[in-house]
This record gives C-alpha cells, sequence and structure tokens, in this order.
C-alpha cells in the first residue's frame, strides 16, 4: 500500500494570526506531499514496501538515506498537523501533572523545547517525547525522529515542533524565536493529551 497524504484536519487559516495561512498551505499541500512521493519512490519494490511507517522508523538505519529523509517527513509532519489546532490550550490530568514534575511548569517546558529549537543548527525538530513512561525534550536534526533507532534520545513523540525555515520563513523570515514563541498559542493540548495516554 502506497503511502498517502493526510488531509489537513483545519482550514489553512485556522492558526492565523501566529501561522499564515500560504505557509500552511505550502508546507501540506507541496512539503508534506514531497515527503509522500519520494517514500513512495524510496520504497518501491523493496521490502520497505510491506512496512509500517513505524516500523521503518524502529529499523531506519537498515534502510537508504531516502526512506529516512522522506519515512521521516512523512511522519513528522503526520503528527505535526494533528497537535496542531484549537484544542484545549494547556495540559489537563496526568500529563499536566508530569509536566509539572518533570520540568517544573508548563511554562519551563515550554522555554526547554523552544530553546531546543532555537538552538538546533540547520534544519530539524523538537520534541516532547516519552521513554518508559517519563517524559524527555530533545530535538533532532533534519527529519529525523525519536522513533528511529538511530535517535540520540528515543521514544515515542507526542509533541513536535518543525523548525525548518520552510514552516515559518514566510511570516518570521530569520526570527526563529518569534515563531517559536507564537506557536504555543495553538498547539491542541487535547491531541497531545491523547497521545501521551496511548504512549504509556
Ligand atoms: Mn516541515
Amino acid at each position: 500500500m502506497a503511502h498517502t497524504l493526510p488531509a489537513l484536519p483545519y482550514a489553512f487559516d485556522a492558526l492565523e494570526p501566529h501561522i499564515d495561512a500560504l505557509t500552511m498551505q505550502i508546507h501540506h499541500d507541496k512539503h508534506h506531499q514531497a515527503y509522500v512521493d519520494n517514500l513512495n519512490k524510496a520504497i518501491a519494490g523493496t521490502d520497505g514496501e510491506g512496512k509500517t511507517l513505524e516500523e521503518l522508523m524502529a529499523n531506519i538505519s537498515a534502510y537508504p538515506v531516502a526512506v529516512r529523509n522522506n519515512g521521516g517527513g512523512h511522519y513528522n509532519h503526520s503528527l505535526f498537523w494533528t497537535i496542531l489546532g484549537t484544542g484545549s490550550n494547556q495540559p489537563t490530568g496526568d500529563l499536566a501533572k508530569a509536566i509539572n514534575e518533570t520540568f517544573g511548569s508548563l511554562d519551563d517546558l515550554k522555554e526547554k523545547m523552544s530553546t531546543a529549537g532555537a538552538t538546533r543548527f540547520g534544519s530539524g525538530w523538537s520534541w516532547l517525547l516519552v521513554n518508559d513512561g517519563k517524559l524527555y525534550v530533545s530535538s533532532t536534526p533534519n527529519q529525523d525522529n525519536p522513533l528511529m533507532d538511530i535517535a540520540e534520545v528515543k521514544g515515542t513523540p507526542i509533541l513536535g515542533i518543525d523548525v525548518w525555515e520552510h514552516a515559518y520563513y514566510l511570516k518570521y523570515q530569520n526570527k526563529r524565536p518569534d515563531y517559536l514563541k507564537a506557536i504555543w498559542n495553538v498547539i491542541n493540548w487535547d491531541a497531545v493529551v491523547a497521545r501521551y495516554k496511548a504512549a504509556l
């Protein structure tokens, strides 16, 4: 089964003014579509064709770099669209408790993730992930993610922030820290809480 582009679960302009509609449209319809198309090309006729994205990630060191880049790109963006939107604007329940216990407060977590994203040289992602019931913050280069066997900090990502220039350049230009500040206004914490429960 070929991989397909998931529909954006809200309108392109749903995250205005924090993330502009044109950025969302190009990011989803062009960038994410390209990762899907190039992943399908990279696994065509290989054993990777029968694997789920999660299976590919878990054994990514055994695959060509095109599978790593485009499979990671497909996985990361599929997660990214779902954790943005209009849901609860802060974590609730066990996740809220775990964030306070692990990082001190929600603001401390935001600062830690924003710093991880701002200091990632070049392109990559900032992550909140779960490993063995514990929360961690990490960042990865390019389209790598914590599910990959080559990741420095491994686990199940429950929140990912794209720090590639294509995620913010039209509105924020070179000011990545401004984008990293604004994005917290459009995190859908209901989706992050659901991923946290699923990861435990
Ligand atoms: Mn992107």
